[in-house]
């Protein structure tokens, strides 16, 4: 009965490069909590991650240990649905029906496509694009309650939002309206070398990153680097418009530790950035420790990942397969 079904929840992140503080801070970090309340699907999503050139060897590489990061980071694959894209034809076959209800305009309006052309110029593929139907094809595919990603993604998931909108205005209740999941703190973590950019793991230029497998004294180098503000007041205090430097960095401290801004700002008081960074990069290490330690582990246990794999895409398909079959149904194709 539609009363007792639990309700869905469904993410997914690219394996275009190892994943970071970002990635784990936005989305990741709060995706163990969902689990025991929601049906939960999350996938690596390496469809879209060849909208930019990658060296396969790499991207296989990649994809297996996000994977490992994916279950060290607390998401029990007995508990939850995890996969990779490309294993569930589905979202590729679903991707091409929702670009022919995805409006030229609207995709020429994504923030995503007009950055990633700037810095790709030489490769403005379709893929780069249409990334957004494909996503929308992600998303509705398993009929999610919400969608938790970062800030970045919301205008991608307001488009999948309005094709739910137009596609069911033509054939009736086929999609369930999915709803963007941000969190309050967290949710865009900027570059430690320029807070005006968001921390990004692709951006091979960007040298304000920590990833999550980042030894520790490579951590501790980054945060003691990391930018602040060049106001004389020195102090550590929230003011995101302007000490961004200092604002992003109490939102990283606040994240590892659970210290709110006013717990932060007496802990620092008086002691000017000298102290304080030093203490957001040892916070940092502290919460990755486990996770890498587990990682590393699960890494190294390649038979016991691909049953994961294998058995994530058997349950992810069953389900996307039922919502392709109505879909193919609806806009007029012969059955077999
Ligand atoms: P790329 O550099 O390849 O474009 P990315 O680092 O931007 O990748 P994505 O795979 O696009 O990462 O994003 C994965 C998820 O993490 C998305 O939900 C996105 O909103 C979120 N995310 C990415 N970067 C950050 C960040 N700096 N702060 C908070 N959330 C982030
Ligand atoms: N576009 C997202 C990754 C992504 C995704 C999804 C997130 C692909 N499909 C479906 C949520 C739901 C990104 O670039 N971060």
């Amino acid at each position: 009965m539609e009363n007792e079904r639990k309700k869905v929840m469904l993410s997914g992140i690219k394996p275009s490069g190892d994943l970071t503080l970002g990635s784990y801070l936005g989305p990741l970090h709060h995706w163990p909590e969902m689990i025991e309340e929601y049906d939960c699907y999350y996938f690596m999503a390496d469809l879209h991650a060849i909208t930019v050139r990658q060296n396969p060897a790499d991207l296989r590489r990649r994809t297996l240990e996000q994977l490992a990061q994916y279950i060290a980071c607390g998401l029990d694959p007995e508990k939850c649905t995890l996969f990779i894209q490309s294993h569930v034809h589905q979202h590729a076959e679903l991707g091409w029906v929702l670009n022919c209800y995805a409006m030229f305009g609207e995709l020429s309006r994504m923030t995503q496509f007009k950055d990633k052309s700037a810095k790709n110029a030489d490769n403005i593929n379709g893929g780069l694009f249409t990334y957004p139907s494909l996503m929308a094809a992600d998303i509705l595919l398993y009929q999610p309650d919400f969608v938790p990603v970062g800030e970045d993604q919301k205008q991608h998931v307001e488009l999948a939002r309005n094709i739910v909108q137009r596609f069911n205005g033509v054939y009736g209740e086929v999609f369930r309206m999915p709803e963007p999941y941000i969190p309050k703190v967290g949710a865009r973590i900027m570059s430690l070398t320029n807070p005006a950019a968001k921390m990004s793991k692709s951006d091979n230029g960007d040298t304000g990153r920590v990833t999550l497998m980042d030894d520790p004294s490579v951590i501790m180098k980054q945060f003691k680097r990391a930018i602040t503000d060049s106001d004389t007041e020195r102090c550590v205090r929230y003011d995101k418009e302007n000490k961004p430097g200092v604002a992003n960095l109490m939102t990283i401290y606040s994240s590892a530790t659970g210290k709110s801004f006013d717990e932060i700002e007496k802990e620092f008081d008086g002691q000017g950035y000298g102290k304080f960074k030093p203490a957001v990069g040892e916070a940092v290490v502290e919460m990755l420790r486990p996770i890498q330690e587990e990682a590393k582990r699960i890494m190294a246990d390649k038979a016991y990942l691909e049953g994961v794999y294998r058995a994530g895409a058997e349950k992810a398909e069953y389900i996307a397969s039922k919502t392709l079959r109505k879909v193919y149904k609806k806009v007029g194709f012969l059955p077999r």
